[in-house]
């Protein structure tokens, strides 16, 4: 920038240009020259929520509907360190809304970074009006609409390095996945995926994860998570049944708005991957799989649903090159990513698998479920070209000795206050859920 004014910097990171926003910049302009950043969406879906315009669609708004912007430039990182020693902004601007574990991490690094050479932090009222909430209630509408939300596991494949999805089971397992945030000095992050475990879906029931658990029944699980959630939504569709009735199930799926399902090559009596050998479990022939793949893809109606063959030869014992094989035909019957399951405690088969499928194919996206091999990091998985990771089963599993422990608990003691530092306090538990 050629002028000699100061320098006033503040980041967006909304799809929507509202009151707060040009009251903000009005107070900006008091100081100097303004320069916006615009986060990036990869930064976006870390912070906030998944943003409903481009990073370069974003930064055309803040130029269009903005007047008196000097500069608009991306912020490619949540934290403002990079941007901030490359500006060397004399001001930094922002509404005084800090309430947020993740906004108190994110103030704490901004007035660090301007302590370095002497820039400045200014704090405005927050704006919050009828108008603002308005804007707001919108938004929370299109990132809910079945239509957004089934694009947004397509979409999240191109944005991240690789996708989080963790287990959820219901409503309130929903929330946890669509709320968790981290926050410190460093680092904000969270999930940006949701898995629908059959496993985790049957034992809620009190069932075994055999398929006995209806679709119908399965779909109103889904429901209930869809209704308080906006992170899309992959489904564990065990073996898809037969082909015929498959593709009514990748309808109805699509149409709810869900991203992906995935089904596993097996056929008969399903049983639970993680019982490997020990029990008996039939491998479906390659070209039958492919069918059903294929009668999938024929029957979804729009371009965003998934379908993800999910390979069992490694549980099965089949070997390496059968594994590989299956990926490779699979892929070509019309699969959109290749799920690949191992119950080792090493995650060794799985590496070279990937590596092997990446040497010949950069492209399908390869989805894994690390529940026996849990010491491998993401970013381990990440370097083997993984796409997706799934968290498969840890909440429903957190949960069950949590609960057995309180029954215990009272049951020994014949009151309930022994129990009680453990437990969720009653004012928290009636505001854990928002009022609409
Ligand atoms: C599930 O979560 O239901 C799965 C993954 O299918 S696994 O239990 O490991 O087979
Ligand atoms: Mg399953």
């Amino acid at each position: 920038m050629s002028s000699d004014n100061p320098i006033v910097y503040t980041c967006f990171c909304t799809d929507v240009i509202h009151d707060g926003h040009l009251n903000l910049i009005n107070e900006a302009k008091k100081y100097g020259d303004v320069v916006v950043g615009v986060l990036c969406d990869s930064e976006m879906v870390k912070y906030n929520r998944f943003p409903l315009k481009t990073t370069k669609e974003r930064m055309d708004l803040v130029k269009n509907e903005i007047p008196d912007v000097k500069e608009v430039v991306v912020q490619y990182n949540i934290m403002y360190d990079n941007i901030v020693r490359e500006l060397r902004p004399d001001y930094i601007i922002h509404g005084d809304n800090w309430s947020e574990d993740s906004m108190k991490a994110i103030r704490k690094n901004i007035v660090k970074v301007l302590d370095e050479y002497g820039g400045e932090l200014i704090e405005v009222p927050y704006t919050f009006n009828e108008n603002i909430q308005k804007v707001d209630r919108q938004m929370r509408e299109k990132l809910a609409m079945p239509e957004l939300r089934r694009a947004r596991l397509r979409q999240l494949l191109d944005m991240v390095p690789i996708v989080k999805t963790i287990e959820v089971h219901s409503g309130l397992t929903g929330l946890i996945a669509e709320k968790t945030v981290i926050a410190d000095d460093e680092h904000i992050d969270q999930f940006e995926a949701m898995w629908v475990s059959s496993l985790c879906d049957s034992t809620e029931k009190g069932k075994p994860d055999i398929e006995l658990v209806d679709m119908t029944s399965r779909f109103r699980t889904i429901n209930d998570i869809m209704e308080v959630t906006t992170k899309p939504i992959i489904f564990d569709g065990d073996t898809g049944g037969i082909a015929e009735h498959f593709v009514y199930t990748v309808r109805s799926l699509e149409r709810m708005g869900v991203s992906a399902v995935i089904i596993e090559d097996k056929i008969g009596l399903k049983k639970n991957s993680l019982f490997g050998t020990e029990v008996k479990q039939t491998q479906d022939e390659i070209e039958h799989f492919c069918e059903k793949i294929a009668a999938g893809k024929n029957a979804q109606l729009s371009d965003d649903f998934m379908i993800i063959a999910r390979i069992e030869s490694l549980i099965l014992e089949q070997g390496m090159d059968d594994a590989l094989k299956r990926a490779f035909a699979f892929r070509d019957a019309g699969a959109d990513g290749i799920m690949i399951h191992s119950r080792k405690k090493d995650p060794d088969e799985i590496l070279e698998f990937c590596d092997k499928f990446r040497a010949e194919d950069d492209r399908t996206p390869i989805v894994v479920v690390p529940s026996s091999y849990n010491s491998i990091t993401e970013n381990e998985l990440l370097e083997h070209g993984v796409n997706i990771v799934i968290y498969a089963n840890q909440l429903l599993r957190a949960a069950f000795p949590a609960m057995q422990d309180a029954a215990v608990s009272i049951l020994k003691h014949h009151r309930a206050q022994e129990i009680d530092e453990k437990l969720l306090s009653i004012k928290e538990i009636i505001t854990l859920i928002d009022e609409l």
